[in-house]
């Protein structure tokens, strides 16, 4: 596996904007492989994979139809994304980003299939305990775009935390005096952002899939929190069970109507 090095540039604009688009950190074959695991972790059946660490998957309503919108609890559960965060050209640009060596928090894909529901303002600091930094790294499987619901960020934020809706999401009167940037990523490339960085996404409108891979790190130094994060998510999710949203995380972010069945079985 290839060294990155990130230039002045990059790391310029990361402390400056709280995010830096990157383009050739992932090798060919690495870029080629993660579709497969996509797909794998995507055909396991909710509570499925390992017994005693089972896969988190999270659904919608789109229409008439139940469709995954979220995938998480991937480490556990596929030796090669354990690989990909465990060592490598991700690990070392989280690092020369942070300025120090980090630690996987949290990883999950997000499917944003075709009608697939966009997410509010948010920063996810509201949503990430422990620790007040994580940066993540979002890994494009599908090109994304305006009209697949790409990822859109504001810059120069990543130094507050905004006023908030209650529900974890920046209040919308202050959403709407922030400039908004659509992240456009060909499949491979990444970006980086900060946990304070404000972003949302609107719905996919086309009619494929806009799949990414969303991997967060803490710093080393503040210690391996990724088995307390999911265990306090998951007594958390219990309690929004009744939620008209589809409930993906601890905040109130993500648009998605609950599934109208019983997924779950
Ligand atoms: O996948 C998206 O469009 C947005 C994802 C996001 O903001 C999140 O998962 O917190």
């Amino acid at each position: 596996m290839k060294t990155v090095t990130l230039t002045t540039n990059e790391l310029e604009a990361w402390h400056a904007d709280g995010f830096v688009h990157l383009r050739n950190t992932l090798d060919r074959s690495i870029r080629q492989e993660l579709e497969v695991w996509v797909d794998e972790l995507s055909a396991l059946s909710p509570g499925g994979g390992r017994a005693d660490s089972p896969i988190l998957q999270h659904f919608e309503q789109v229409g008439d139809q139940v469709v995954l919108a979220r995938t998480e609890n991937l480490v556990p559960n596929h030796e090669g994304i354990r690989a990909l965060v465990t060592s490598g050209p991700l690990l070392d640009c989280g690092a020369g980003l942070a300025g120090e060596e980090v630690v996987l928090y949290k990883e999950k894909i997000n499917y944003k299939m075709p009608g697939g529901a966009g997410f509010e303002p948010h920063q996810d600091a509201t949503a990430y305990k422990f620790v007040d930094r994580h940066l993540t790294c979002m890994i494009a499987i599908d090109e994304a775009t305006e009209d697949n619901g790409c990822l859109q960020v504001s810059r120069g934020h990543h130094g507050e935390l905004l006023p908030d809706n209650g529900d974890g999401c920046i209040d919308p009167a202050t959403a709407a005096t922030l400039e908004w940037e659509p992240m456009l990523l060909e499949p491979g490339e990444v970006l980086w952002f900060h946990s304070r960085t404000p972003h949302r996404s609107s719905e996919n409108r086309t009619d494929r899939p806009r799949r990414a891979l969303f991997l967060t790190f803490n710093a080393k130094a503040q210690g391996d929190l990724r088995t307390a994060y999911y265990d306090d998510k998951i007594a958390q999710l219990a309690a929004h069970a009744d939620s008209p949203r589809s409930r993906v995380s601890t905040i109130g972010h993500f648009k998605g109507r609950a599934p109208e069945m019983d997924v779950t079985t």
